[in-house]
């Protein structure tokens, strides 16, 4: 590791002390942009780096709420606010035992570039609650709902912060959550995204996350004179994000053979198509949190306690959670002739894989670029409430059809090395640091 580059990571490793995750996003941004600060003193001498690892406030509460036998729980709830330079604090609540501080300050950290890439006016924040959503009941869900945002109304808004979904927090609780901020209130505004049609939603905010990832990687192929027509495809995840992306796979002639959860993965060799992937919404809001049912459904195969990475295939999208496709996995998918990896997920990918695509001249797509089409819509979910009115499909696809090829171009102007590859982990990250860089220089020191 580059010296600038360990001492900067060993303070961020002293000061967040089992903040293992929130390290590796850190690192990943600053192996890329400390090269580039160094060539551009006035970031380094206003500390910009220093100052962006710090989020500018961190809220964590007490959760209370009663299950369906009377029984008093408790969980924690967080909202990271990270960046508010170029906009509201913005980003997703996740609902997930795994969810701690740790993971939540890596997530509001990539949320501020990823934002800041999308040309839209975001900062960025994150929150959630170690509440497990599996095997709760709709009325559980709710009342733990209400009780979030008992204490989360307090600190959010339209112009200060606007929280929305991420694992575990469909339109299902975004519908709760808004109903008690409205109570709480008594505002009707655009407070959270992902909301229903119906009362202030953006149409295909639902798709968004897996839409906009298929066009950056149909952007990604162009480069290298290809298209996504005839390719085959391993997903992960059955959610929102594996759900969005193999729709528009589908509409584009790729065929996607592979979705998991957290008990195996399920190989379709017949594609999964139609009412296979409508069946993945049934899957979700079960609450079982398993892929299985799917494969007695269709008559597929499930292959359980494994991931998805062992099949060969064109095109890998990770679209579940952190770190679920490793150095093992990458390898075996680059062996296996893939052409691409790009992470719809998070962080989807350990901290090894973009090197070894990037040995193996395979193009690999980090989650800030490649994923950004969901807070994308969020944004345009926000511009909407502030118009009092809502564009059409068309309108809505074609603004993040663009978005998506701005994203990919910033890649390419800030990625694009000597021997003409495309390092896109590096044109995401110094793309998306320029614009908040420059916003918090000219806002002093704040
Ligand atoms: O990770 C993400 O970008 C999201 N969960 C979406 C955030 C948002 O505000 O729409």
């Amino acid at each position: 590791m580059d010296t600038k580059v360990k001492e900067f990571i060993d303070k961020v490793v002293a000061k967040n002390p089992a903040q293992e995750e929130f390290v590796q996003a850190v690192q990943e941004v600053v192996e890329k942009l400390i090269p580039f600060v160094e060539d551009n003193p006035k970031y380094k001498e206003a500390k910009i780096l220093e100052k962006m690892v710090e989020p500018e406030r961190v809220i964590m509460f007490r959760v209370p709420w009663l299950d369906d036998q009377g029984e008093v729980q408790i969980n924690r709830g967080y909202r990271i606010e990270f960046n508010s330079a170029i906009g509201p604090y913005k980003g997703g609540l996740r609902f997930h035992p795994s969810v701690s501080l740790g993971g939540l300050k890596f997530l509001g950290f990539e949320q501020v570039l990823k934002n800041s890439l999308t040309t839209l006016p975001m900062g960025g924040g994150k929150g959630g609650s170690d509440f497990n959503p599996k095997g709760k009941s709709d009325n559980e869900i709710m009342v733990f709902c209400q009780s979030f945002m008992s204490e989360l109304f307090r600190h959010i808004g339209p112009n200060t912060d606007v929280p929305a979904g991420d694992i575990g927090v469909g339109g299902r609780e975004i519908g709760y959550l808004f109903g008690q901020y409205k109570r709480l209130r008594n505002e009707f505004t655009g407070v959270l995204t992902g909301k229903g049609m119906e009362w202030g939603g953006s149409r295909f905010r639902p798709e968004a996350t897996g839409y906009g990832a298929v066009y950056f990687v149909e952007e990604m192929l162009k480069t290298m004179g290809n298209d996504i027509k005839g390719k085959t495809v391993a997903l992960s995840g059955f959610g929102n994000v594996s759900w969005g992306a193999a729709l528009k796979l589908e509409e584009l002639g790729a065929k996607v053979v592979t979705i998991s959860g957290p008990d195996g993965y399920i190989y379709d060799a017949d594609g999964i198509t139609g009412d296979k992937i409508e069946y993945m919404l049934e899957l979700r809001a079960s609450n079982n949190d398993v892929v299985k049912p799917f494969a007695e459904e269709f008559d597929a195969q499930f292959i359980a306690g494994k991931k998805p990475w062992e099949q060969k295939v064109d095109i890998a999208i990770p679209c579940a959670i952190q770190n679920e496709l490793n150095a093992d996995d990458a390898k075996q998918l680059l062996n296996n002739g893939v052409q691409i990896i790009a992470e719809a997920s998070n962080m989807g990918c350990t901290a090894e894989v973009p090197a070894l695509c990037q040995e193996a001249k395979v193009p690999f797509g980090p989650g800030k670029a490649v994923n950004a089409g969901g807070v994308a819509v969020s944004g345009l979910e926000m511009s909407q409430n502030s118009l009092r009115y809502n564009w059409t499909a068309e309108e809505v696809d074609e603004k993040l059809k663009r978005i998506m090829k701005d994203i990919h171009d910033t890649c390419v102007k800030f990625g694009t090395e000597d021997d003409g590859t495309i390092d896109y982990v590096k044109g995401a990250n110094i793309g998306g640091f320029v614009k908040v860089a420059d916003a918090m220089i000219a806002q002093g020191h704040v």
